[in-house]
């Protein structure tokens, strides 16, 4: 049972709204690290930060072999890290990548990556979750709106919105074919979700999301209030963003497949206690309960 106050009620009989309780950059405006000051305030106020070019071309390519290797790899692909399109059964993400690859754990460790995660937690960090979402063009799934807060706090106990994403590009991310949309701002609502969680239902959402899913009217009045911005860039850029920004991408259609892989930071001040709203936690390959920091 865990002991502490529930800020961010959810998966109850209504949906319900509350004012975020916590900061958004928890490090003071002089930490030392490759944010500049406009930049963290800029990620203050709309709840992410995008990076043209936060590693460069030959990185990307040792990356882009790495992430081949990993969806060509049977015994990868038998393992229940890999999650596959219902459909085409082509592999959809794979977790814990920064495990499974020591190119993808020098990324982690890697001072552009998680020095700019520890700037804005204002502290040491840890990875509570990493993946690679590949999609492949010609039909690969979207992924529905959301807040990973959401999630992270009702099915694996995080008890505070102090936690930060990074979503690499190793395709060119287009305007179409699949890439990330955050709704500018949205980071200072908290949006508790209606319905209570299915015992399994990680199993489901990593395919679809149904628990932890915005209402229609809900996702209407927050895209009227902030609008919805897409992310672009070529292969080599990044997207930072917070928790609690309300995200979400479309299927791709298109022949140019859109595979990043993302990163999840959690302040060591912030470690994962047991679920608030959910009868079980989640397998540690997807919320993490080793809480070694980032050296
Ligand atoms: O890959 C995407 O477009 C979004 C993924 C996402 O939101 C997630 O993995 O939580
Ligand atoms: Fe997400």
């Amino acid at each position: 049972m865990t002991t502490l106050t529930d800020l961010y009620p959810t998966r109850g009989t209504t949906e319900v709204s509350v004012p975020r309780q916590d900061p958004v950059v928890w490090g003071s405006p002089d930490t030392p690290g490759p944010i500049r000051a406009t930049d963290l305030q800029r990620y203050e106020r709309d709840g992410f930060l995008a990076i043209d070019q936060l590693i460069g071309d030959d990185e990307v390519t040792v990356c882009r072999r790495e992430l081949e290797r990993i969806v060509a790899d049977p015994a990868i692909r038998a393992d229940e890290r890999s999650i596959v399109e219902p459909q085409s059964k082509e592999i959809r993400s794979v977790f814990e990548v920064h495990k499974l690859s020591p190119v993808f754990a020098a990324l982690v460790r890697d001072e552009r990556v998680v020095g700019r995660a520890r700037q804005i937690l204002g502290s040491d960090v840890y990875v509570h979750q990493s993946r690679i979402n590949v999609k492949p063009g010609f039909g690969a799934g979207g992924f529905y709106w959301h807040s990973d807060f959401e999630t992270w706090h009702a099915e694996d106990g995080l008890p505070n919105m102090r936690t930060v994403s990074v979503s690499i590009a190793l395709t060119e991310n287009l305007d179409t074919n699949g890439g990330l949309m955050i709704m500018p701002g949205s980071h200072r609502t908290f949006l508790g979700c209606a319905g209570a969680t299915p015992k399994d239902n990680y199993k489901k959402s990593l395919q679809m999301q149904d628990a932890g899913t915005p209402s229609d009217e809900a996702l209407t009045a927050m895209a009227g209030d902030y609008g919805i911005k897409l992310f672009t860039g070529k292969a080599g850029s990044a997207t930072w963003f917070d928790c609690n920004a309300m995200h979400g991408s479309g299927d791709n259609i298109t022949p140019f497949p859109r595979s990043n892989v993302f990163i999840v930071f959690n302040s060591v001040e912030n470690t994962a206690v047991e679920p608030f709203a959910a009868p079980i936690r989640r397998p540690e390959f997807i919320g993490a309960r080793d809480f070694t920091p980032v050296m």
